[in-house]
């Protein structure tokens, strides 16, 4: 079989607790959105009936999404809250169907009796925006379900959150407060092996607020745990890709833009990009992880070249190492395969 290198990554690479399968994949996880609600931002109401998001949710499996991010609260600029029965009818259904059908699925939530009764109903992750800050009961729900979670850089609910975006440095500040929410939920006993960081981009974060997070993902890599980002659609792409009139592209437009960032996100060893169309990420993820293998591994085709060594970028940030790996078990193209050869002798394309 063969062996090919990729590189590991400190903290993308980390275990993570409930999640043994998807630790130390050498990649960049892909999580895909399954929002079971009638007013997101970004798909609003196209799998708000449970049978539609249990679909959706398989053609994203099938598309090559390692999670499945079940949601049933618009989190939307302005948007307003749903109650509580309501949140529990529109995510149950779903989860416990993805869930029986073999899908890792993490539900999108910010209130504690709803991750419990989701991680009832088989969700291995939950995915809370706002950290554990809008709900007190949220740290001890989560120690005590052993599942993952992921704390979210949050400063309010919707209602109010385009009105708290004063910082002094965005990168050192969302950094220092999501340390401050690690040593809170570490307090209600959550176990470290259990946390996922994210910037929470566009949540308190305007358009050019975003760059940043993006560029200084290794700000957040500083506290140790994986990092995972939520870009996809979101409106500093809108404006980024905005026409020749100032118009904001679409949240659909949006997607070739996701997936450079997944790509980038990658590179910069992020554990997992979330996204609402999964195959293009999938494909991204894939090949920042060949990409990174090549740049650390040695040169193939020329016998007695001494190794390259990684490029500066990759290792200023992060301490990198090689690992052996079987690309046949990981999916991932090798230059040893003989289809990746040309026929001059058998160097690489
Ligand atoms: N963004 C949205 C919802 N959930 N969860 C995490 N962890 N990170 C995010 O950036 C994030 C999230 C908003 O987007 P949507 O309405 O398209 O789901």
């Amino acid at each position: 079989m063969t062996v090919v290198p990729t590189v590991r990554h400190p903290t993308r690479d980390a275990r993570v607790l409930g999640l043994p399968e998807l630790s130390g994949v050498g990649r960049t996880l892909v999580m895909g959105v399954v929002n079971v609600t009638p007013d997101s931002f970004s798909d609003g109401g196209e799998w708000f009936e449970p049978s539609a998001a249990v679909a959706h949710g398989l053609e994203l499996l099938g598309e090559g999404a390692d999670i499945l991010d079940v949601g049933g609260e618009s989190t939307r600029p302005g948007s307003v809250r749903v109650p509580q029965d309501q949140e529990l009818a529109r995510v149950l259904p779903v989860i416990e169907q993805l869930a029986a059908r073999g899908a890792v699925v993490s539900v999108d939530t910010t209130r504690a009796a709803v991750a419990e009764r989701a991680v009832a109903a088989g969700a291995r992750v939950v995915n809370d925006v706002s950290g554990g800050l809008a709900d007190p009961e949220m740290g001890r729900a989560v120690a005590e379900s052993g599942a993952a979670y992921v704390a979210m850089h949050w400063r309010g609910h919707a209602d109010v959150m385009d009105d708290r975006q004063e910082y002094d440095d965005v990168v050192a500040d969302v950094r220092d407060e999501l340390a401050s929410r690690m040593a809170a939920l570490h307090d209600d006993g959550v176990r470290p092996e259990q946390l996922i960081l994210d910037p929470g981009l566009g949540f308190a974060k305007a358009g050019v607020l975003n760059w940043p997070l993006l560029a200084h993902l290794d700000a957040l890599h500083q506290l140790g745990r994986p990092v995972l980002v939520g870009a996809s659609r979101k409106r500093f792409l809108g404006h980024l890709l905005a026409d020749p009139a100032g118009h904001p592209a679409p949240p659909r437009a949006r997607d070739d833009a996701t997936a450079a960032i997944s790509a980038l996100s990658a590179v910069a060893g992020a554990w997992c990009v979330r996204v609402h169309t999964v195959r293009a990420s999938a494909d991204a993820v894939k090949v920042a992880a060949a990409w990174a293998a090549a740049s650390d591994g040695s040169r193939v085709g020329s016998p007695g070249t001494a190794p390259h060594s990684a490029p500066e970028a990759l290792t200023s940030t992060v301490a990198l190492t090689t690992e052996s790996w079987t690309a046949g078990e990981q999916g991932m193209p090798t230059w040893q395969d003989s289809g990746a050869r040309t026929d001059d002798g058998g160097r690489p394309r």
